[in-house]
């Protein structure tokens, strides 16, 4: 029988599948390192990574190997009982990111749900808000997920639109206004703080120098947690260990996910010290999946490889290499092109701003993420005319240069 080819795979999507999604049409079989392939053999270099999940890069043999060995001993046990290696990935985890302890859950959103409940708890047990008035404020176009109150965070209609009504106690300020944020802390209710400290879904918004080591003074100023959603900017993918890193920032809280598994399987972590953490007792909160056995093998791997691989130094010098070259081009379509480490964005300039006859609505950004697609390197756009380039963090010189004049050459081929 002859395997099925990518448009009749795209139609069974259609056919039997929610359409929650509007993918750039190509259909992929295979991964490695930082090359994926479509069902018809095609090679493109990836430049999304799975939303930062692969940074260690597709199928990394480390975290393969250690996976596929723990999932023929055990996978999961429930927190009904122990298993051998929770306590072994909690201690490795907690040392390695200088944490009193971690809560293992599965899915980003998930962590930072843990993270808003973990912070509310600590605000009526250690800060002694009044019952039910305790407030966390989060940034205009933060995204940290889709379940009821990540969408009650979100300032994005397509992101709440239709779904209320939404979690109370949120409180939406700008990002970037240590200003605003001062004035948000002065409610004497207010149990945290939250942000990205890159923001991702708004298009890899990098805020201004000492944003971070601001809000953390301030937090502390006011007995506020500062919850750090590193869920994309972690794990090596913006040139540290952690973004918060560049301020030497340590967040009250830390909300990791993506990859965490090197996109293996669905893990994420909360980290905090003691004080905040044990505010949670048994029975309060948790997952069947949580610290399950194969996570917990898998994350430590995970872990390893981007230590011992080095990745952070590969992201940050791959990452100055590549804005480099981008902006070296010199394009009048690009407006600008920003991020930090692999974590990056091109912005492509619109009608209104060029006298080209340029498309608006991201029509252009489209077209050219199709071209590239045609050309070998995956990449999707974020709000119409932003263009995200996150690729694996084991990418090497000669492929970034590969990469960018595959965008240089679809660029033309768009216009
Ligand atoms: C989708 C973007 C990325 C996140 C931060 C928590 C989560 C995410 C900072 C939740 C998830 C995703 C999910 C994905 C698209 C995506 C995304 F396009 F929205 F902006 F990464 F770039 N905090 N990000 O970025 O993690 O529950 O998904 O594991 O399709 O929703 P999750």
């Amino acid at each position: 029988m002859n395997p099925l080819q990518s448009q009749q795979l795209i139609d069974l999507e259609l056919k039997y599948g929610a359409h929650n999604y509007h993918p750039l049409p190509v259909v992929l079989s295979k991964g490695k390192g930082v090359h994926v392939w479509d069902v018809e053999g095609k090679q493109y270099l990836d430049f999304l990574s799975a939303y930062s999940a692969v940074n260690q890069g597709h199928c990394h043999p480390r975290i393969i190997k250690v996976m596929q060995e723990q999932a023929a001993v055990l996978t999961l046990t429930s927190r009904a009982f122990h298993n051998n290696l929770l306590g072994v990935y909690a201690e490795y985890i907690t040392t390695l990111l200088g944490y009193d302890k971690v809560l293992p859950m599965n899915t980003g959103v998930e962590a930072a749900e843990t993270a808003f409940k973990l912070a509310r708890r600590w605000g009526y047990d250690v800060k002694g808000i009044e019952k039910n008035k305790a407030i966390i404020i989060v940034c205009e176009n933060n995204f940290w997920g889709r379940s009821v109150a990540a969408i009650s965070s979100s300032t994005d209609p397509s992101s709440y639109g239709g779904f209320g009504p939404y979690v109370p106690g949120i409180v939406k300020i700008p990002y970037n206004d240590i200003a605003v944020l001062e004035a948000a802390l002065q409610d004497k209710n207010v149990a945290a703080f939250m942000a990205e400290p890159i923001q991702g879904e708004a298009g890899v918004v990098v805020p201004d120098e000492a944003y971070l080591s601001n809000v953390k003074a301030l937090c502390s100023k006011h007995n506020v947690l500062f919850i750090a959603d590193e869920v994309q900017t972690g794990i090596a993918r913006t040139g540290k260990m952690m973004a918060c890193d560049y301020e030497s920032v340590k967040p009250d809280i830390l909300v990791l996910g993506k990859a965490l598994s090197g996109g293996t399987m669905p893990v994420s972590a909360v980290l905090a010290r003691d004080e905040i953490m044990l505010c949670i007792k048994p029975g309060e909160h948790g997952s069947t999946f949580g610290g399950n056995p194969l996570a917990c093998a898998v994350a430590i791997e995970a872990l390893k490889v981007i230590v011992e691989e080095k990745l952070a130094d590969n992201a940050n010098a791959m990452g100055a290499l590549f804005r480099d070259e981008l902006r070296k081009l010199n394009h009048p379509v690009i407006e600008l092109v920003r991020g930090k480490g692999l974590l990056n964005a091109m912005v492509i300039r619109t009608k209104e701003e060029s006298e080209h006859n340029w498309n608006t609505d991201g029509e252009l950004a489209w077209n050219i993420c199709l071209k590239m697609r045609d050309n070998g390197l995956l990449a999707k756009p974020t709000h119409g005319n932003i263009i995200r380039f996150a690729p694996p963090l084991v990418i090497n010189e000669s492929q970034i240069k590969e990469a960018v004049s595959i965008i240089k050459l679809s660029i033309e081929q768009s216009l």
